[in-house]
């Protein structure tokens, strides 16, 4: 039986899929030492990371068409990290194709792999007393990458909670969350952003620190107390470590925060605001005709800390300063400004060239471009009015919520009301706003499907940002995709924005709802395609020490898979005991993952190459269950079993 040759196997792009599913197959069987006739072909070992290859984009930026489409077996030139919206999770697509490749379940719970359902990943979710989850639901907004020289280093993503006001942490190399900060003294954590460089050391040129927006202000502390005073409501700027994800630091603000931007030099890091009047009630919290972009003294702050001067929050431990108005009023010393910006803004976004905080309107037509110099000269008394580090505030049209950049100098605004993206360049709106009337700032416009919300361009938020293609989250699809009952997708939009002029290219209905997004170049990203056993403490190395211990009623059941078996045939178990079942997968082969299920205990999970994890459970159920591999693992994986005999 000859193996058919596929002519785009000898084209560097592909890893030779056809072999690389073909050597999975085979080791499974050679394991078992097992024949059943299929190919006796040699094959070469599957390589262990996709090669470097031409970019398509890279390609079409000398002109012509972006390849939306890539050929089959051609791969994407960018990641796109998406958040999930309510769905609590975060994916990870290809573009410009936007397919989607993976899912990474963050906050929700997810049968596939397991998350939610191991000890491993409720230990990084977080348990109650009694060992099941503290929480089953999540809202992820933004996404943010980790910073090494003012761009992407795909060490990590972070993504946030805005339901339960917590922070996730996405290893690049696994595509996987390991982290979850659950922020005190807050709720309703909206906006993300990891610093660029070290505010206090800049020798330490990384990101260190990820900083936390809170939107909905609380009475501190929130225990059933002050619930009627709004003078006792207060939101929290919250700085969390980037290694350890443990909380730094906290800041209280007047007004609520939405987004948060940081500069390229470290120094400061930013929120929008909204509800500076501090209404507690839904009317009193429009009634301001300018609200601000507050503006956060990193390095002030953390000497205030230092220097004792901080308090605490209820049972927190963690150290809160005072950055409201009235605890600031001399700038040499501020650890905060309120610059003001027309009535509820929102989203703030950084310039690729390190000069400009960029603050969306909302209610207001605009856009506001605050220049980060001049908020660094207000820091140091050389400046008397915040006003004046306003240079720019120029009508975009209705509605605008987001900006992402090009790296040429315009900026991209979703209109949600417009229902459109306006391209626009900032020098010209800087002079326009200056006085010159014959200055063209708005570039471009392009209807969009609809109501934006975010937009993203290639690399946008950095040094890097190429121009090459935007995303744009549209809230509302309506008519664009068939009709599927009452709930539709939204419609993420993907546009050509290499040209003087936009050109919408291609509509992608999502699983609601994804707000944020960021476009990573490929070769940011540099993943790891098979674990090292040892990074489990829990594994079993060798297949001999698989088996049934029992200390009193509790037992452990080690288990290995190795294609196409489980180590055990079969293992008893007494009810009432509890059980704790370690499967460890030492096939060693790409793709090679394998499932464990077990019927009517509600246990289903996933365990890649050379990883182990963990279930524990009561077996309250006599009788004979059939555990299988849920995940097609080779030619033997729908006889891939093992049986679990629960006794009387
Ligand atoms: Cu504009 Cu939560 Cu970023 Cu949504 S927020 S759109
Ligand atoms: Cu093992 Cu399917
Ligand atoms: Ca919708």
């Amino acid at each position: 039986m000859s193996t058919e040759h596929h002519p785009q196997d000898d084209q560097d792009l592909v890893p030779g899929r056809r072999k690389f599913l073909n050597t999975a197959a085979l080791a499974g069987l050679a394991g078992a030492g097992l024949s059943v006739g299929l190919s006796a072909c040699k094959q070469e070992a599957a390589p262990t990371a996709a090669p470097a290859a031409p970019a398509p984009a890279a390609k079409a930026a000398e002109g012509g068409e972006l390849p939306i489409h890539p050929a089959p077996g051609q791969l994407d030139s960018y990641y796109g990290v998406w958040s999930g919206g309510h769905s609590g999770e975060v994916r990870i697509l290809g573009l410009p194709s936007g397919r989607e490749i993976k899912r990474v379940p963050v906050f929700n719970i997810d049968c596939m792999s397991g998350w939610g359902i191991t000890n491993e990943s409720k230990a990084v979710i977080g348990t109650k007393a009694d060992g099941s989850l503290k929480y089953k639901t999540g809202d992820t907004h933004h996404v943010h990458g980790s910073y090494t020289d003012g761009t992407y280093d795909g060490k990590y993503f972070w993504v946030n909670d805005k339901i339960h006001g917590r922070l996730a942490r996405i290893k690049g190399d696994t595509f996987e969350c390991d982290k979850i900060t659950e922020i005190p003294n807050i709720q309703g954590f909206h906006g993300i952003f990891p610093d660029k460089r070290d505010p206090v050391d800049q020798a330490i040129n990384h990101t260190t620190r990820v900083f936390c927006g809170n939107e909905f202000h609380v009475p501190q502390p929130n225990d059933g107390r002050d619930e009627d005073d709004a003078t006792k409501y207060h939101c929290l700027f919250t700085c969390i470590d980037a290694e350890t994800m443990e909380v730094r630091w906290q800041c209280r603000v007047d007004g609520n925060m939405d987004l948060v931007a940081s500069s390229f030099d470290g120094k400061l890091a930013a929120s929008n605001q909204y509800n500076t009047e501090g209404g507690a009630h839904y009317e009193d919290m429009m009634s301001a005709e300018r609200d601000a972009c507050v503006f956060f003294h990193i390095e002030r702050i953390e000497a205030a800390i230092k220097a004792g001067k901080a308090s605490t929050i209820g049972d927190s431990k963690v150290p809160v300063v005072d950055g409201t108005r009235t605890a600031n009023p001399d700038p040499k010393t501020a650890l905060t400004c309120y610059v003001p910006v027309p009535k509820n803004p929102h989203g703030v976004n950084a310039s690729p060239d390190g000069k400009y905080f960029i603050c969306s309107g909302k209610l207001s037509p605009t856009a506001t471009v605050i220049e980060l110099s001049q908020v660094l000269a207000y820091f140091d008394g050389t400046l008397d009015d915040l006003k004046k580090a306003i240079v720019a505030e120029v009508e975009l049209g209705l509605g605008p919520l987001h900006t992402a950049f090009d790296g040429r100098g315009n900026g991209f605004t979703t209109l949600f009301l417009d229902s459109q993206v306006v391209k626009w360049n900032i020098d010209q709106a800087i002079k326009f706003y200056a006085g010159d009337k014959n200055a063209k700032y708005v570039v471009d416009r392009v209807d969009v499907h609809y109501q934006p919300g975010h937009i993203n361009a290639s690399m946008s938020e950095t040094k890097e940002a190429d121009g090459q293609f935007l995303g744009v989250g549209c809230k509302f699809s309506k008519d664009r995709f068939l009709p599927v009952g009452p709930l539709h997708p939204e419609n993420e939009q993907l546009i050509d924005i290499r040209g003087e002029k936009m050109k919408l290219l291609a509509d992608h209905p999502v699983y609601p709802e994804p707000h944020d997004f960021i476009i990573v170049k490929r070769d940011k990203i540099k993943t790891r395609q098979v674990y090292n056993v040892d990074d489990f403490p829990n594994a079993t190395k060798d297949p001999k020490d698989s088996g049934v211990t029992r200390n009193g009623n509790k037992v452990t059941v080690r288990l290995v898979s190795q294609a196409p078996a489980y180590s055990l045939r079969e293992f008893k178990v007494k009810k009432g005991d509890e059980v704790t079942l370690i499967l460890t997968n030492l096939d060693k082969v790409e793709d090679l993952t394998h499932g464990f299920a077990i019927p009517k205990y509600d246990i289903n999970f996933i365990v890649n190459p050379q990883e182990t994890k963990s279930v524990t459970f009561k077996a309250d159920k006599p009788g004979v269950y059939w555990c299988y591999c849920t995940h097609f693992c080779h030619a033997l994986h729908l006889e891939m079993r093992t049986r679990m005999f629960v006794e009387k």
